[in-house]
């Protein structure tokens, strides 16, 4: 996820908002010296002040967040509670400054940033500074549980322990329906401890929230896009309804491919939806992993990536071998393999990197490579879950994740450098304008990218062989993005829907589980093979419910990011198929992004779309253009099947209707 957003829910908040509640009285053993308003102070120097408070507390406290992210133990946890603690008792302080230039003549700037302050948490902090504390010790204790889960069978000698990347290797190369149910069920015990702490988290975030005048956190999440809440809410409901045909369609051919390798008693769940552990992906939130058994055509056109980066490894690792001729050690073996981990992670990057470069944005700055988390040590525990920080408004930028050589790995370093090229860009704003023009701007900028990674592309630098030209190998092309960009979609709906509920109270803590399971159902048609009661807390097993990130960002970024890629194509002049444009080294279109990229949030987002696209809406017609191809086939491909799935609690979803048969 991108640093700010991650920081500015955990952190950020937490120091922004501690200010006023120093105000009261600071403790000398908080050690905040909070800042009182000069007399007379202008709307105007208010936020000049701000500004400069922010820029100037910002660095220790993603010191403490990176800290506590990439060594977990109860030492950096506790330097990251006390360090959110300072910052949201600050950004409490200056939102309660803030108050008093309510109804006064100020810059429209001026305007827009003390809005943008009341927004900048997603972890609104209660006055209360006991409670304040209690909510950053829990909010990093989750995270914390979240990164170090380990799931642990057998005893003595035969304790085996995995922690979820060894559980995803699981579900994305392993076909056994037993073994891909133990790893997905084992996963999710990580999770049961959290029901509690996220209960309370809920009462005190929503505390926050109405403090600070919202009817509840869900509401102020809903609050940051320059409409209002309600307003938000509906237009997903609208993106969503003009992508879900697509999404059904895919959804019923994964369901007849899934039915055709584990049979039809193993292969779907009551109701015709897709078994949640054998989707490939912990979520079922991208199915690519499941390219082996969906791939439309055999051969027609290898796009097969993850055999290419493995490829790359095994000679990194060769590599490695002939530095340490002899004999090895199991311990010297074990160095060798994590170099060579290592070699290949930074040759990924690169190729992100030049990507960007292409465009004609800057290389990265040297500190990014020497500091940025790319693989997972081999010592401690830290959270993998990718992100991408901006420590200090200056250049200090790394990215934290534990790449593997697999193509979702790789295209998600696309997607990290987007966070870290748009944290450069905006970096000559003022601090409250660093950020997106909304959340999900931030999330669809590498994606955008990924878009342009065509199977050319991918040939070009050599990761697959020749590409066929024929109507196989497009279809496979597009099945491939459709896996991880069309199966996102309702996933990307669904977390929030859960969430909103929850804080609104729609949702109590005795129903989270079954709550979360029929929004499962609901949305992407999935469904666990047994019974999940509330003895789970399944939601916890997904990061950005511990981590306490927004996920409406994602589903938005999934429909701005084909609006963003069909300008960037005009822009670079192409005149072909939407699907087929990469606008790779195309300078025009590298202007044109960086010219969105240097806004931050310093408009509303609807002027900053403008400027891009011509349009003012965020709208799916891009991605139901770009996906044209394969929505045909797969109406043909479906043809005469009962297409739909029934969901428990909720009217049944309609089952696609075929048409009638196209010639392709
Ligand atoms: O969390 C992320 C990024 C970091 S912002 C790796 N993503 C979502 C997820 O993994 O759930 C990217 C796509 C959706
Ligand atoms: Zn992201």
């Amino acid at each position: 996820m991108n640093h700010r957003h991650l920081l500015l829910s955990l952190a950020v908040a937490a120091s922004l908002l501690s200010l006023s509640a120093c105000k009261k009285e600071p403790t000398p053993a908080s050690g905040t010296a909070e800042t009182a308003a000069p007399e007379g102070e202008t709307a105007d120097q208010f936020i000049a002040r701000v500004n400069d408070e922010y820029r100037k507390m910002f660095p220790e406290m993603t010191a403490a967040q990176w800290l506590s992210s990439t060594y977990i133990n109860d030492d950096s946890q506790l330097i990251a509670a006390k360090s959110n603690e300072r910052y949201l008792a600050q950004l409490n302080s200056w939102i309660e400054q803030a108050g008093k230039y309510e109804g006064q003549q100020m810059s429209p700037q001026t305007a827009r940033a003390i809005q943008l302050l009341k927004l900048a948490t997603a972890m609104p902090a209660p006055k209360d500074p006991a409670k304040l504390a209690e909510l950053t010790k829990i909010a990093t204790g989750m995270e914390g549980m979240y990164g170090s889960g380990s799931y642990c069978t057998g005893d003595g000698d035969a304790k085996k322990c995995r922690q979820l990347g060894d559980l995803e290797d699981v579900l994305r190369s392993n076909r056994d329906y037993d073994a891909q149910l133990d790893a997905w069920q084992g996963w999710h015990t990580i999770a049961q401890p959290m029901r509690k702490d996220y209960t309370r988290f809920v009462e005190l975030v929503n505390e926050g929230s109405r403090e600070m005048g919202f009817a509840d956190t869900g509401e102020m999440w809903r609050s940051g896009y320059d409409m209002t809440p309600a307003e938000i809410a509906a237009e997903t409901d609208r993106l969503w309804g003009q992508v879900k045909p697509l999404y059904e369609q895919l959804h019923c051919y994964a369901r007849t491919k899934l039915d055709a390798k584990y049979g039809p008693d193993k292969g779907h769940v009551a109701g015709n939806m897709l078994p949640a552990h054998l989707m490939g992906n912990m979520w079922q939130q991208d199915w690519g992993n499941l390219w082996d058994m969906l791939q439309p055509y055999q051969g027609a056109g290898n796009l097969d990536i993850t055999s290419a980066l493995q490829a790359q490894y095994q000679q990194d690792l060769d590599a490695e071998l002939a530095k340490h001729p002899g004999e090895r050690s199991t311990s010297q073996m074990a160095q060798i393999e994590h170099d060579a981990q290592l070699a290949v992670a930074k040759q990924m990057t690169e190729r992100a990197q030049d990507f960007y470069s292409s465009l004609g944005m800057q290389k990265l700055p040297e500190s990014y490579w020497t500091k940025t988390q790319f693989i997972k040590p081999r010592d401690r525990d830290v959270v993998c879950h990718a992100s991408a920080w901006d420590m200090n408004m200056a250049g200090d930028v790394r990215t934290k994740m534990c790449i593997k050589p697999n193509e979702e790995d790789f295209t998600t370093i696309y997607h990290e450098l987007g966070h870290i090229y748009y944290d450069l860009a905006y970096n000559k704003q003022p601090p409250l304008f660093q950020n997106g023009a909304h959340d999900g701007f931030h999330e669809a900028i590498g994606d955008t990218i990924v878009l342009a990674m065509t199977p050319k592309y991918l040939q070009s630098i050599g990761l697959v062989g020749e590409q066929q030209q024929s109507q196989e190998a497009l279809i496979n092309a597009q099945m491939r993005m459709a896996l991880a960009k069309v199966a996102f979609l309702p996933f990307g709906l669904m977390i929030d829907r859960w969430r909103w509920g929850v804080f609104d109270g729609s949702i109590k803590p005795g129903d989270y589980n079954k709550a979360w399971w029929d929004l499962k159902a609901k949305y992407q048609g999935v469904a666990p093979v047994s019974a999940r009661g509330e003895e789970f807390f399944d939601a916890g097993a997904k990061y950005h419910v511990p981590g306490n990130t927004p996920y409406t960002r994602y589903f938005l970024s999934h429909v701005l990011q084909f609006q963003f890629y069909k300008s960037l194509c005009d822009a670079a002049g192409y005149k072909g198929p939407l699907y087929e444009c990469s606008f790779y080294g195309n300078k025009e279109a590298g202007a044109k992004f960086q010219a969105m990229l240097d806004k931050g949030a310093s408009q509303p987002w609807q002027k900053t779309l403008k400027e891009l696209t011509g349009g003012e809406k965020m709208d799916a017609s891009a991605v139901l253009e770009y996906f044209a191809p394969l929505q045909d086939w797969l109406k043909q491909q479906n043809e005469g099947k009962a297409c739909g799935w029934q969901s428990p609690g909720t009217t049944a979803v309609a089952p696609a209707k075929p048409e009638a048969p196209k010639k392709g």
